[in-house]
């Protein structure tokens, strides 16, 4: 008998879209072992809504287009309603950034309703989120839906599964760190290559540069202030058993000039960045003496508790001084690996690359209920 499930898809920006033209992939190549429809596909303003539960069409749907054809979306009780009302196993899959919608995790997850995220918000915001999203899941012989969320760091990268197969086979953490965000990646491997002696451009053209190719957030600062990599950190360190509160409850270094945090808008921030060209590149300079390279990077040390997230100096044959493009790079020290880390490397930013690891998820979901 072919499994039948029905998924809820919210959010259909970059990762969404994409999301949606490999699970129609998925569905193509898998349909004689199981049956997946998607029956709800909601933006913040529209959402499609099966009501039969038949199979919609999984179709890149524009904003405009999704507009045009929808109706208001579900409150999240009558979302789940609905879900139930479906007869068969669901999976939610929250392709937003919306804090609101991850606080409703533990909802949807008592509801039986499975789910794949690559929202980070859910897993790296208060401690008290993660226990309630975890007591209700049933990821861990509890009676509750299974949550993945691995594209929340790294994208489609084997990160999260990596350091729960540690975990859960008795290794020993005993140090995660790397470089962990694409945009910050592509910033410093552009501003400062091993290849070249010292700054090669000042460091607010290379924000501009990677504004333009669609690298950053549409306003650079949401990168700058290095809270997306902290969130990573809180999520790989609970992973790791330690207690986080928040993501700002250890330090972490942000890139912003001081006087440009309270610029109005993206473009008053974008003008006034050449002013601080010299503080950045004095850094670089510096290192460059020293036989180093500055890169924005992330650590957690487990024994001590320490985490922290800033720039630091590496050696050019250090591996971490070596990436390419938006590279991630995450290094795993463990009692079982000894001095030489378990290393995974590869695109860390990208909306198909992510979609692949909300798709994982899906999967892993698939050939668990
Ligand atoms: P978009 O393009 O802004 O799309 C968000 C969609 O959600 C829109 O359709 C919006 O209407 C809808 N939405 C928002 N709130 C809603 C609500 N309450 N109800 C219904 N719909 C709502 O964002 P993306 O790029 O598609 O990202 C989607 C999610 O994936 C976000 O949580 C993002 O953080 C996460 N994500 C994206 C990436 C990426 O590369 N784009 C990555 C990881 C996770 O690995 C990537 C990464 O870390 C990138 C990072 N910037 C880096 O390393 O440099």
């Amino acid at each position: 008998m072919t499994k039948d499930i029905k998924v809820a898809i919210i959010g259909v920006g970059g990762v969404g879209k994409a999301f949606i033209g490999q699970l129609a992939n998925f569905i193509k190549k898998n349909s004689s072992t199981v049956s997946v429809s998607a029956v709800y596909i909601a933006r913040s303003t529209a959402a499609l809504i099966s009501k039969d539960f038949s199979p919609l069409p999984l179709t890149a749907f524009a904003s405009e287009e999704l507009d045009a054809a929808g109706t208001a979306p579900l409150s999240v009780p009558d979302l789940i309603q609905f879900l139930k009302e479906s007869g068969s196993e669901t999976i939610l899959i929250d392709n937003t950034s919306s804090i609101e919608l991850a606080n409703t995790y533990p909802d949807f997850l008592k509801a039986g309703i499975n789910i794949a995220t690559p929202n980070k918000k859910g897993f790296s915001s208060e401690e008290k989120l993660w226990n309630d999203i975890f007591a209700a899941a049933g990821n861990n012989g509890g009676g509750g839906g299974y949550v993945f969320h691995e594209a929340t760091v790294g994208a489609g990268l084997p990160v999260i599964s990596t350091i729960k197969d540690l975990v859960d086979t008795g290794d020993e953490v005993t140090k995660v760190e790397g470089v962990f965000s694409g945009t910050m990646s592509f910033l410093f491997n552009e501003f400062a290559p091993i290849s070249s002696n010292g700054p090669v451009r000042a460091f607010s053209d290379v924000v501009k540069i990677a504004k333009d190719a669609g690298y950053t957030e549409p306003d650079p600062r949401d990168d700058l202030n290095g809270l997306d990599v902290a969130r990573k950190l809180t999520i790989l360190a609970r992973l790791c058993g330690l207690d986080i509160d928040s993501p700002t409850s250890f330090p972490v270094q942000s890139l912003i000039p001081k006087p440009l945090e309270s610029a109005s808008t993206s473009q008053e921030f974008m003008e006034g960045l050449p002013n601080f060209d010299s503080d950045i590149g004095l850094l670089a300079e510096n290192a460059q003496k020293e036989g180093k390279v500055i890169r924005f990077v992330g650590s957690i040390d487990v024994l001590s508790k320490a985490v922290k997230v800033g720039l630091e100096k590496f050696d050019i044959s250090h591996p971490i001084a070596g990436l390419k493009g938006s590279d991630n790079i995450i290094a795993f020290y463990t009692k079982r690996y000894g001095d030489r880390a378990l290393i995974v490397q590869g695109a860390g930013a990208g909306a198909e690359v992510t979609a692949m690891g909300v798709l994982s998820d899906v999967i892993k979901i698939i050939n668990r209920i």
